[in-house]
C-alpha cells in the first residue's frame, strides 16, 4: 500500500448501502480497507479489499476485541497533512495515510434493548472500543478526513468525494459533529445500562449521581413556544422501542407539522385520556383539560367533553383511549359544522390523539381539513422519571402515577357521600391531577363541569370552576388538588354555599377542622385522600 493512494478504512456492524459506498469509493479510484466481517461483505459483493491485519501485520486478537487500535491505523488517521515532522514520522514507520473513516458501533443499545433482554455478559461484549477510537480520532483530524457513521450520509459523502458540493470545510466539520454525536450517544446509552444493570450506585438513593439520557433528534421545529425562538424535539432513546408510549413515538397519519406547543398539549392530554378506563374523551387546552367526560358510548363523551367549555376547546387538543371509528369521526365532524351554523365562528381543533383509528374514521378526519394533526399514541407505562430545565440544571422526579384504586378516600364528615357521589369524587380528583396548581375541578356523572386552573390563589380556581359549571354545580363533587389553607369565608365555605354535595381534597392542613365543621354546617361530604396532585 503505497501512502500516495487514497484510501477507505469501513468497519461497519450496520451494513445497510455498503454496495453503494463501495462502488462510489471504488470509482472514485479509493483502496477500501476493512475489517473481518465488513471485508467478507465486500469480497461477497465483488469487491478488492485489504483487510486491516495487512495493514498492520498483525492478526485481528482476542475475539475481535483488538482489531483496529494499531499505530498503522490510528497514525494514518490522526497525521496531519499539513506537518512534516507528522508526514515523516509515517515515513518512517512505513503507515500510509487514511483519508475516509466510515464506521458504525457495535448493536450495543438495540442488543441491550432487544425483546427479552440480554445478559450482562452480552452486553459487555457488545461495547465497542475501537469503532469510537476510530470514529474519535478520524473527528479529530476532520480537516484531513472525511469520517461517516450513518449509513443515510452514503450520497451527500460521495458527492462531496466528487468535490460536487461547496464548502467542503463546512461538510467535514458537520460529519465531525455527527461523529461525536454518535460516539457520546452511545456511551451514554452504555453509563445508563451499567446503572440500571448495577442497581443503581449503591449509595441507596434512586437517582444515579449523574445523569445521561441518549436523546435523538426526532425533529427540528419551526419554532418553539413563539417564532422567535427556535426549536427541537429529541426522542428519550433510554426507553426500549417496545416499552415506548406517549407522544414521542406516536404515529402522525395527517396534518400540518407538530409545533413544539402541540407536542406540549397533546402530551397533556394523551396523559390525561389514559387515565380513564371506560370510553373517555379529554379536551385540552394550554396544557390544562377543560373538558373531559366518560360513557360507554364515546359519541356522548365526546359531546360532553367538548360542551363542558366549548368556547375553550376552540383550538383544542381531543384526546380519546379508544379507537375512533366511522360514526365518532363523522360526529367531530358535524360538530364542528354545526358550531360554524350556529355562530359563524370557525371552529377547530389543532389535533386529535387516540391509540387507533378505523380505516374508515380516519378517512373521514383527514376529510375534515389539511391542517388537523392526527395522531396515533401508546399509553405511556408507569414507573416513568419526569424531568423539567430550571436555569444551570434539570429537576427530576417519579411520574405521578397515582390513581385512585392506589388512595384510601377517607370520609371526614357527618355526612357519607353516597355511592354516586363518591365516584363523582373519584372522577374529579383524577381530573384535577391534570389541572396546574391551583387546581379545582367541578364534576357529575363522570363528567368535568367546570376547572379552574393556574391561579396563584385557590379560591379564584375555586369561583372559577363554578362559575363554568353554571347552576350544574349543585350536587356535583369539587376537588381541590391540595389542601384548603381557610374555610369559613373562604373556599370550603363558598364551595358549601354553591351547593356541591361533596369535596376531596388532600387535607393536612392546621384547619382541616376547620374545613370539616363548615361543611358539617351546610350538610356538605368532604372526604380526604392524604394524596396532594400538585401540578407546577
Ligand atoms: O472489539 S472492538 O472494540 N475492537 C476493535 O479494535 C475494533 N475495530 C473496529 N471493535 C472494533 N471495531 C468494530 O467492529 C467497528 O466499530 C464495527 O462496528 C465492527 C465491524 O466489525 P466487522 O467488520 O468484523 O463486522
Amino acid at each position: 500500500l503505497s501512502a500516495g493512494s487514497k484510501k477507505a478504512l469501513l468497519s461497519l456492524s450496520d451494513k445497510r448501502n455498503l454496495d453503494v459506498l463501495a462502488t462510489g469509493l471504488r470509482e472514485l479510484g479509493y483502496t477500501l480497507i476493512s475489517t473481518g466481517g465488513t471485508a467478507k461483505a465486500l469480497e461477497t459483493a465483488g469487491f478488492e479489499v485489504t483487510r486491516v491485519e495487512e495493514l498492520t501485520n498483525f492478526p485481528e486478537m482476542l475475539d475481535g476485541r483488538v482489531k483496529t487500535l494499531h499505530p498503522a491505523v490510528h497514525g494514518g488517521i490522526l497525521a496531519r497533512r499539513d506537518l512534516d515532522s507528522h508526514m515523516d514520522a509515517l515515513d518512517t514507520h512505513g503507515i500510509g495515510t487514511i483519508d475516509v473513516v466510515v464506521v458504525n458501533l457495535y448493536p450495543f443499545y438495540d442488543t441491550v434493548t432487544a425483546p427479552g433482554g440480554a445478559s450482562f455478559e452480552k452486553g459487555v461484549e457488545n461495547i465497542d472500543i475501537g469503532g469510537p477510537a476510530m470514529i474519535r480520532a478520524a473527528a479529530k483530524n476532520h480537516k484531513h478526513v472525511l469520517v461517516v457513521v450513518d449509513p443515510a450520509d452514503y450520497p451527500t459523502v460521495l458527492d462531496s468525494l466528487q468535490g460536487k458540493l461547496e464548502n467542503d470545510e463546512m461538510i467535514r466539520r458537520k460529519f465531525a459533529w455527527k461523529a461525536f454525536q454518535h460516539v457520546s450517544s452511545y456511551d451514554s446509552a452504555v453509563s445508563e445500562w451499567f446503572w440500571k444493570e448495577n442497581n443503581g450506585d449503591g449509595s441507596g438513593t434512586q437517582f444515579p449521581s449523574e445523569l445521561t439520557i441518549p436523546l435523538a433528534l426526532k425533529s427540528s421545529l419551526r419554532y418553539g413556544e413563539n417564532p422567535h425562538q427556535k426549536a427541537a424535539f429529541y426522542v428519550d432513546k433510554s426507553i426500549s422501542e417496545v416499552d415506548a408510549g406517549g407522544i414521542a413515538t406516536a404515529v402522525q397519519h395527517h396534518g400540518k407539522e407538530m409545533s413544539y406547543n402541540n407536542y406540549l398539549d397533546a402530551d397533556a392530554a394523551w396523559n390525561c385520556v389514559c387515565e380513564f378506563k371506560e370510553p373517555t374523551c379529554v379536551v385540552v387546552k394550554h396544557t390544562n383539560p377543560c373538558g373531559v367526560a366518560s360513557r360507554p358510548d364515546i359519541l356522548e363523551a365526546y359531546r360532553l367533553a367538548v360542551e363542558a367549555d366549548s368556547v375553550s376547546a376552540f383550538g383544542g387538543i381531543v384526546a380519546f383511549n379508544c379507537e375512533v371509528d366511522e360514526a365518532l369521526a363523522r360526529e367531530i365532524r358535524e360538530y364542528i359544522a354545526k358550531r360554524y351554523q350556529e355562530n359563524q365562528t370557525k371552529m377547530f381543533y389543532e389535533i386529535v390523539v387516540a391509540p387507533k383509528y378505523t380505516e374508515k374514521g380516519l378517512q373521514v378526519l383527514k376529510g375534515k381539513s389539511k391542517a388537523l394533526r392526527i395522531l396515533e399514541a401508546q399509553p405511556i407505562k408507569k414507573g416513568r422519571r419526569s424531568a423539567r430545565q430550571v436555569g444551570g440544571g434539570w429537576l427530576v422526579q417519579d411520574a405521578d402515577d397515582l390513581t385512585p384504586d392506589d388512595i384510601t378516600f377517607r370520609v371526614g364528615t357527618t355526612k357519607v357521600p353516597t355511592e354516586a357521589e363518591m365516584t363523582d369524587a373519584k372522577f374529579a380528583w383524577v381530573c384535577v391531577k391534570h389541572v396546574k396548581s391551583n387546581a379545582i375541578v367541578v364534576a357529575k356523572d363522570n363528567s368535568m363541569l367546570g376547572m379552574g386552573s393556574g391561579q396563584p390563589n385557590r379560591i379564584k380556581s375555586l369561583e372559577i370552576a363554578i362559575e363554568k359549571a353554571g347552576s350544574a354545580v349543585k350536587g356535583a363533587a369539587l376537588a381541590s388538588d391540595a389542601f384548603f389553607p381557610f374555610a369559613w369565608n373562604d373556599a370550603v365555605e363558598e364551595a358549601c354555599k354553591a351547593g356541591v354535595s361533596v369535596i376531596v381534597q388532600p387535607g393536612g392542613s392546621i384547619r382541616d377542622q376547620d374545613a370539616i365543621d363548615c361543611c358539617n354546617k351546610y350538610g356538605v361530604a368532604m372526604v380526604f385522600t392524604d394524596v396532594r396532585h400538585f401540578r407546577h
